[in-house]
């Protein structure tokens, strides 16, 4: 293992980036739809299909407010989208969440009608599914379990999650992440310093990353990567794990010139890297 990979594992198993083979095509790779982007919030479900395509997806639509879609496109010609308008009648609402392989759901998702109406198709969707944001904020209201998804809350949504205050998440993070993996299932992701992964039984600690990440629409950010991992196939701990850590790693890489001025978007060049290839 690389120093980088060894230090990724404090506890539990180290994840492998296979590298991409020479006969790689787009369809070896799993359709990555990013949900999300409420009124205001436009750039946080952008940000998180950029960040699954710089970190290896495919093929990336983003479902989201209409009002959103010339600027995702400028900003990111690769994206497909998916505009809110097309899918007042339901069908092509329903016709894109069939055609997503991997789910990633809840960056600038918003609490309204129009958000839970995507949450609620997203669920039906038997993929895996990267569970962020207001999509968490979504599922403490109606608290339900499921096997094959990441939730990644911050302290704030764990403690909306877990119905306690995010000073009490803070002051036991292992307890924190071990009664949320117990209720909500799949791989629970307890973001902040020093992010901690967990499956109910295997542990990881991400040694990586800075105070520079304390910035808007990094959480976004990790999102995507972390469904860009799912994308190529890796099975949900390693993609929470490996995901983690590849976005705390472009942040040290990004934040060489200083933390201060860094910016999610900053991250993006350096999700790319293939440093954990084991083959
Ligand atoms: P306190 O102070 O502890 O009570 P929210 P959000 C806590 C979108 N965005 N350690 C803290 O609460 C997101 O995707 C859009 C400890 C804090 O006040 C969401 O959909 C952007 N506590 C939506 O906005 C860019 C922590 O939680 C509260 C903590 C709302 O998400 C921004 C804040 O959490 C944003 O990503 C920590 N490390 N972190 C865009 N450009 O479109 C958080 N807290 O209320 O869930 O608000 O995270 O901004
Ligand atoms: P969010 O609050 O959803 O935007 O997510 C913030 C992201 O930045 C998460 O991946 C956190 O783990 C990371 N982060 C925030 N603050 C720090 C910090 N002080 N040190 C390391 N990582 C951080
Ligand atoms: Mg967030």
């Amino acid at each position: 293992f690389s120093p980088s990979a060894k230090r990724l594992a404090i506890l539990g198993h180290v994840p492998a980036y296979p590298r991409r083979r020479a006969a790689a095509h787009k369809g070896h790779f799993r359709r990555v739809l990013c949900v999300g982007g409420h009124s205001g919030m436009g750039g946080a479900i952008i940000l998180a299909g950029q960040a699954t395509l710089r970190a290896g997806a495919a093929l990336v639509s983003l479902c989201t407010q209409a009002e959103h879609i010339t600027a995702a496109l400028i900003r990111q010609p690769e994206l497909m989208t998916m505009p809110y308008a097309e899918c007042e009648d339901g069908s092509n609402l329903i016709t894109s969440f069939e055609w997503a392989e991997v789910i990633a759901i809840g960056p600038g998702l918003g609490q309204s009608d129009w958000s839970r109406i995507l949450f609620k198709n997203a669920l039906m969707n038997s993929s895996p599914m990267v569970v962020d944001a207001d999509a968490l904020n979504l599922l403490a209201e109606k608290p339900i379990r499921r096997e094959n998804w990441i939730l990644t809350p911050h302290p704030g949504e764990a403690a909306r999650l877990l119905k306690k205050s995010s000073a009490e998440i803070e002051q036991d993070r292992f307890s924190a992440v071990r009664e949320l993996q117990s209720y909500f299932g799949g791989v629970v992701v307890l973001k902040g310093a020093g992010t901690i992964v967990y499956d109910g039984q295997q542990m990881a600690i991400i040694d990586a990353g800075n105070p520079g990440m304390a910035s808007a629409g990094m959480g976004d950010v990790l999102t995507g990567v972390i469904a860009a991992c799912l994308a190529q196939s890796l099975p949900m701990y390693h993609a929470a794990c490996l995901g983690a850590f590849i976005h705390s790693h472009a942040a040290d890489m990004a934040a060489a010139g200083g933390e201060r001025g860094l910016l999610a978007s900053d991250l993006l060049p350096y999700l790319g890297q293939d440093f954990l290839s084991s083959e």
